[in-house]
């Protein structure tokens, strides 16, 4: 299944919008940024550097483009 690796506060709530208008089953993995830097936490920036990411098993997408193509 689906995981939608989701940042608070960035581009990933685009996938949200777009997996629930497609009704794809996905679950969802929530990170917050760091209060002071506002950069995403180390636990999602070890499976990509940037928000959006999702994963299905081993498979890791990123980019807005890549995800939604
Ligand atoms: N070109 C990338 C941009 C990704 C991007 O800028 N992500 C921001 C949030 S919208 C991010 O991960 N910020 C947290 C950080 O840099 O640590 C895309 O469209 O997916």
């Amino acid at each position: 299944m689906i995981v939608v690796r989701h940042l608070n506060e960035s581009w990933s709530q685009r996938i949200l919008w777009l997996l629930d208008e497609v009704q794809a089953p996905y679950k969802v993995a929530f990170y917050q940024r760091d209060a002071r830097t506002n950069l995403a936490p180390v636990e999602l920036r070890e499976i990509h550097r940037k928000s959006p990411v999702i994963t299905e098993g081993d498979r890791v997408i990123a980019e807005s483009g890549a995800i939604i193509d």
